[in-house]
């Protein structure tokens, strides 16, 4: 029997959706999508990735008061070393996790192939360099926001495999530990391949783990949709369960139609004091969006749809 489930909306999209387009950005650019936010001090703070139209990316700051209306501030220096300079032809993707006081951005740094780099900051002014955390083609890495068993733990992508797996490290340096936790081909509509979203959330039922997952259709194109998962607090490579249907997918003028059609990229999100949260996606490799849910929403989508 085919699974169906009743209507229910899990994501809200914001009515003023795109929050931010290269219409806004202080230089000639093209898209401005798959960026990252988190607050800082009562603020919301994001990392946008700007798309040049020689389709070489820089991060820019963008500020806001309440998430949804922003303001763009500077650009943030992309690291000076001889071995970034050597790997890094462009970079793209910012996630940021919170761990502590300090903000990690994680992101891809694409030479001849991809690896993810890593970038600290303590205040959204001055950023350090913390090197490379991963080899050759790997994407999508994402911090958890605290160490599990005493060990900083990350979720990623082997590229050529298109599954999500954890790794885990004792100082951000030297990763290992790697553990397997969701294959593509588990994932009905999702055949393409997966990625980790944004920052786990950690709740009383275990780590939130937004994903997307990309389907292939008869045209070689790809649609990103987002996907939910929820994992166990203590072991977080063990999955409690994959909700069965996407959280969001392509629909609207801005989703459907950009530099990459049919593309929801979500990237971030930022979890109120009240339960609610603001999910942070790129639409169709152009625009910045947000959409509105709660934790409860979440858990209802990863354990019960
Ligand atoms: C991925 C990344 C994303 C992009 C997606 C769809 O590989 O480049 O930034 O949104 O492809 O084009």
């Amino acid at each position: 029997m085919p699974i169906i489930h009743p209507k229910k909306q899990i994501l809200k999209r914001y009515a003023g959706n795109p929050i931010v387009t290269n219409d806004i950005m202080p230089f000639s650019c093209r898209g401005v999508y798959n960026s990252s936010a988190v607050k800082h001090k009562g603020k919301y703070v994001m990392v946008l990735r700007a798309e040049g139209y020689n389709l070489i990316d820089s991060f820019w700051l963008a500020h806001s008061d309440d998430g949804y209306a922003w303001k763009i501030g500077d650009m943030i220096p992309l690291p000076d070393t001889k071995e970034y300079r050597e790997y890094g032809a462009n970079q793209y993707d910012p996630r940021i996790t919170r761990i502590g006081n300090i903000y990690y951005i994680t992101f891809c740094v694409h030479g001849t192939d991809v690896r993810m780099g890593l970038m600290s900051t303590k205040d959204f002014k001055k950023f350090s360099w913390e090197g490379f955390i991963t080899g050759s083609g790997f994407r999508n890495t994402v911090l958890f926001p605290e160490k599990i068993n005493g060990l900083y733990t990350a979720l990623e992508r082997p590229n050529e495999m298109g599954d999500i797996w954890l790794t885990q490290s004792p100082d951000l340096q030297f990763w290992g530990n790697h553990k397997r936790v969701l294959r593509h081909n588990d994932v009905p509509w999702a055949w393409g391949k997966i990625g980790p979203c944004g920052t786990p959330i950690r709740t009383s039922k275990g780590w939130l783990i937004i994903f997307h997952g990309v389907q292939l259709v008869c045209t070689h194109e790809s649609v990103y949709h987002a996907g939910i998962m929820l994992t166990d607090l203590k072991e977080p490579w063990k999955i409690i369960r994959v909700g069965n249907e996407p959280i969001l997918t392509p629909e609207t003028s801005e989703e459907v139609a950009g530099h990459v059609p049919t593309v929801v990229f979500a990237s971030s999100q930022i979890v109120e004091e009240d339960g609610s949260v603001k999910v942070y996606y790129g639409a169709s490799d152009r625009y910045q969006c947000v959409a509105d849910t709660t934790i409860d929403l979440l858990l209802e989508a990863a354990l019960k749809r």
